[in-house]
């Protein structure tokens, strides 16, 4: 191929990739019907967890007093120390300038107070409609626990969807807490006993179907800690052998898993404090192998199990690969993974999720990942030209539409049978 045709073939592909509305699996945002847990605005993009264990590295204030601090003086703070003293330069950091810039904000003035006006102008509905147009998102998937207090109450009321705002059912405190979420079970009228005896096993199916009817999730979702065994002879592991497994196959629905959390690592730092590490992922190997009839969508957050996780991609159809999970959200490792999955899983999997907790964020977040795999997708189709096969345009179109949440979408239709 000619240079020129190259050159042709990338612009193509960018300019479908900025076009194409993208399907956002993994997100913590919320339905704006749930008010002040929908995070939006400068200050709640400047405390973003990732921004706050950024700041610790420079800050000479204590945990305790940071946190006793209000939300606008820790933005202040934040503001400071990452934007003024030191360069933006982290993805996080960069993430924001993005997201100004984008807003039409100019951050180079460094006039916090000024975008803060800017903002205050604003009511949650429009800007809501207002980000997920310049993102380019066309829905996004939540992450609802029946075990957060103050998001369940919300749930119990009813209230009228935003159909952008679809559910995924989050357990995380059924899998890894029984001893404790057990007892809350048992509080909301669900007959249970701490070694799963009785009806216990049949009263966590109830939960779950009672949870399902009222959400209607795309799927059920639990993180994992890196010491994750499976098989194993823990109360967790019946849990998820004999109801949320069996509960997934008979409604149909994939079971999320975000493996390689480790919790708390430095508690001092609240939601910041949490770290990786690596999984042994022969337990999803498991998984996948005893239940060919359940759907595994899977994220790993160590980059030493990226290789390994398409690996298994290779092995199991009833296994999807989704994201760049957090710590690997990064241009360098988005780029290696994208890189990785095309040639061993072509386009198969999903590759990117925002995984944002601030609307706002959904700008920055999207406009860096499509960079990323645009270019990557790009190098790929030139590499294939190369070998003597010109993508059409309408083949970019769809390989496109598939990437950014047509395989997603495949993936919960595809008939396991
Ligand atoms: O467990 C998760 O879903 C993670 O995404 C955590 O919420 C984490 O705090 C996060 O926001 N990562 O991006
Ligand atoms: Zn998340």
């Amino acid at each position: 191929m000619q240079p020129a045709q190259i050159e042709d073939l990338r612009e193509r592909v960018r300019q479908n990739v900025e076009a194409v509305r993208v399907t956002d699996i993994h997100t913590h945002l919320y339905d704006p019907a749930f008010g002040g847990l929908l995070l939006w605005g400068i200050d709640d993009l400047l405390v973003y967890h990732y921004l706050i264990a950024e700041g610790f590295r420079w800050f000479d204030i204590s945990y305790d007093d940071f946190w006793a601090l209000s939300k606008e003086q820790q933005a202040d703070l934040i503001w400071n120390e990452l934007f003024i003293r030191h360069s933006p330069i982290s993805e996080a950091c960069r993430g924001v300038i993005t997201t100004l810039n984008a807003l039409s904000l100019d951050p180079k003035k460094r006039d916090l107070r000024a975008i803060r006006q800017w903002f205050a102008g604003w009511n949650v509905e429009d800007y809501t409609g207002h980000c997920l147009e310049l993102a380019g998102v066309k829905s996004l998937c939540m992450t609802n626990s029946p075990f957060d207090e103050t998001e369940r109450p919300v749930w119990e009321q009813d209230f009228r969807r935003d159909r952008r705002f679809q559910a995924g059912l989050r357990l995380d405190p059924l899998l890894l807490g029984w001893a404790e979420s057990g007892k809350t079970l048992e509080t909301w009228g669900f007959e249970t006993q701490e070694d799963l005896g009785g009806k216990t096993v049949s009263e966590i199916r109830r939960f779950l179907a009672e949870w399902t009817s009222r959400i209607d999730p795309q799927y059920l979702m639990v993180s994992l800690p890196p010491d994750f065994r499976y098989p194993d002879r823990t109360i967790g592991h019946r849990i998820l052998n004999e109801a949320i497994l069996e509960h997934c196959r008979e409604h149909d629905l994939p079971l999320a898993l975000m493996m390689g959390v480790k919790r708390a690592v430095n508690p001092r730092l609240g939601l910041a404090g949490d770290g990786a590490g690596r999984s042994d992922l022969s337990a999803l190997a498991s998984l996948c192998e005893r239940f060919p009839q359940n759907k595994f969508l899977v994220t790993v957050l160590a980059r030493e199990n990226q290789q390994e996780l398409c690996v298994l991609a290779r092995k199991f159809r009833n296994l999807h690969v989704f994201g760049c999970w957090w710590f690997t959200n990064v241009p360098s490792i988005v780029s290696e993974m994208t890189r990785m999955r095309l040639e061993l899983i072509g386009i198969s999997f999903t590759p990117q999720h925002s995984d944002a907790r601030v609307l706002d964020q959904l700008i920055y977040k999207w406009k860096h990942s499509r960079q990323v795999i645009g270019g990557v997708l790009a190098d790929k189709y030139a590499e294939l030209a190369s070998a003597g096969w010109l993508v059409t345009d309408q083949e970019v179109q769809r390989d496109i539409e598939a990437l950014f949440g047509g395989a997603f979408r495949d993936f919960k239709k595809l008939s396991l049978r």
